[in-house]
C-alpha cells in the first residue's frame, strides 16, 4: 500500500533482514514492531502450514520479564488463572484483565524459576501495567524486557525439523512446556507452542545479534521437509478458532465473551486484579458471546480495518470481528461478537462495506 518510515519508536525484529532476504511482501504493526504477514502466496503458505512446516518471525510477541522474590506473587496478581501448581519449565495461557474484568492481554506465561517469569504478550503494553501493580502493592520485583525474540516453527513436520536441530528430547516436550538450550552456541528457549493448531515449537532467541543465523539454521535444517517462510496464518487461526486480542476484542470484552472462561479460576485470592468483577460477570452471565459466521456466496473477501455490523430484523445485534476465505470450507468465514440471544443456526445479515450479505451463525471452532 505505502512504504514504512523507520524510526526509533518502531523496533526492528532480529529476523527482519532474514525475512526481507526470503521475500516478505507485507507487514502489520504489533507491539510497536513490524510482523511479516505475507510472503506473496497466501494459499501456498496456508497449505504448507497444514501439510508441511513453516517458519515465522514472531519477535513481536515481546517478553515482560518479572524477576525478584515477589515475581510469582505479581504473576498471580496479574491473572485470574490459578498458577499455584505451575512449575519451572512450564508455560500457561493466561488471560490478563483490568479491575473491571475487561481483557487487556492474553499472554503465554513461562515460569523460568520461582523468582523469574516471562509474559509473552499479545498487542498491548503490559510493562506499564505490571510495574504499576507491583509498585502499588509494594512488591519486591523488577519488571523489564529481556533480549528475547520468538521464532515459530509450525506445522505437522515442525517436530522433525526441531528434533533434527536440537535432538529427540524435543519430541517429549508437553504442550507449553519449554527447556533452555544452545543451538550452535546460540542461547534459546525451546517451547512446544505457537499460534496455530497444526502443532509446532517456538524458539525464543536470547541473543538479538544472532537473528539471521538462527533463521538460517532453521531454514537449512528444514530443507528436507520443504520448509518455507510464513507468518501467523489468518485463515488457519480463524478456521481453528484462535483468538486475536485487539482484533476480536474491544475495550469492554471480558474473557467469558470470547471463550476464555475455562482459563479463569474464580477461587483465586480476592486481591487478584479483576477477580471480583469476573465473579460478578460470571454470576450475571455475559451479555455477548463469540460465534462463527459463514457468509452466503463464494467470492473471496476481506474485512479491512473495521468490524462489520451484524443485524437481525434491521437491528444491530453484534459485529463480525474478522473475515477470511477458508481454503478448506470454500466459504467466507469469520467470528461474531454478538448478543447471547443469538445462537448457532440463526440467520443474520452482515453489513459488508454498506452492502447487506446473508450469513449463518455457527459454533466455534469451524474445524
Ligand atoms: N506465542 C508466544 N506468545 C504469544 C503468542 C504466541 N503471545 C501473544 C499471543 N500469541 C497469545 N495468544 C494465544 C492464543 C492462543 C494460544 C496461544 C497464544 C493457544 N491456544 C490453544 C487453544 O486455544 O487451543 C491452547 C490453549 C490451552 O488450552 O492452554 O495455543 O503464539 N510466544
Amino acid at each position: 500500500m505505502f512504504g514504512i518510515t523507520p524510526s526509533a519508536r518502531l523496533r526492528p525484529s532480529p529476523f527482519y533482514e532474514a525475512t526481507v532476504a526470503d521475500g516478505v511482501t507485507a507487514f502489520t504493526t504489533y507491539n510497536h514492531m513490524l510482523m511479516p504477514t505475507s510472503f506473496g502466496n497466501p494459499e501456498a503458505e496456508y497449505w504448507r502450514l497444514m501439510h508441511g512446516v513453516s517458519q515465522w518471525d514472531v519477535a513481536v510477541e515481546r517478553q515482560v520479564e518479572l524477576i525478584g522474590p515477589d515475581a510469582g506473587r505479581l504473576a498471580q496478581l496479574l491473572t485470574a488463572r490459578d498458577l499455584s501448581r505451575c512449575v519451572a519449565g512450564q508455560g500457561k495461557y493466561v488471560p490478563l484483565c483490568n479491575h473491571e474484568g475487561v481483557l487487556i492481554n492474553d499472554p503465554i506465561l513461562l515460569k523460568l524459576a520461582d523468582d523469574h517469569y516471562w509474559l509473552s504478550i499479545a498487542d498491548s503494553n503490559i510493562w506499564f501495567w505490571a510495574r504499576a501493580i507491583a509498585a502499588e502493592r509494594g512488591l519486591r520485583v523488577v519488571v523489564n524486557e529481556p533480549d528475547v525474540s520468538p521464532l515459530a516453527v509450525q506445522g505437522p513436520k515442525a517436530e522433525d525439523v526441531v528434533a533434527s536441530i536440537c535432538g529427540d528430547w524435543v519430541r517429549r516436550l508437553k504442550y507449553f512446556w519449554f527447556r533452555e538450550t544452545l543451538i550452535e552456541g546460540i542461547p534459546v528457549v525451546v517451547a512446544r507452542s505457537g499460534w496455530s493448531k497444526q502443532g509446532g515449537f517456538e524458539l525464543y532467541l536470547r541473543d538479538g545479534s544472532a537473528g539471521t543465523r538462527l533463521w538460517n539454521i532453521v531454514k537449512e535444517a528444514g530443507k528436507s521437509w520443504d520448509i518455507g517462510p510464513g507468518n501467523p496464518n489468518f485463515c488457519e487461526r480463524v478456521e481453528t478458532g484462535l483468538l486475536s486480542y485487539g482484533g476480536d476484542t474491544d475495550d469492554r470484552t471480558n474473557p467469558y465473551e470470547v471463550r476464555l472462561g475455562k482459563y479463569i479460576d474464580l477461587s483465586v485470592d480476592d486481591d487478584v486484579v479483576g477477580v471480583k468483577a469476573l465473579r460478578q460477570i460470571h454470576a450475571a452471565g455475559p451479555s455477548r458471546h463469540q460465534l462463527g459466521v459463514v457468509l452466503d456466496g463464494d467470492a473471496p473477501t476481506a474485512l479491512g480495518f473495521l468490524w462489520h455490523e451484524i443485524h437481525v430484523g434491521g437491528r444491530k445485534v453484534g459485529s463480525m470481528t474478522n473475515c477470511v476465505w477458508s481454503w478448506r470450507l470454500k466459504k467466507n468465514i469469520g467470528f461474531a461478537l454478538i448478543e447471547t440471544a443469538c445462537q448457532a443456526g440463526d440467520r443474520v445479515t452482515v453489513i459488508k462495506d454498506g452492502t447487506p450479505v446473508g450469513a449463518e451463525l455457527t459454533t466455534l471452532p469451524f474445524l
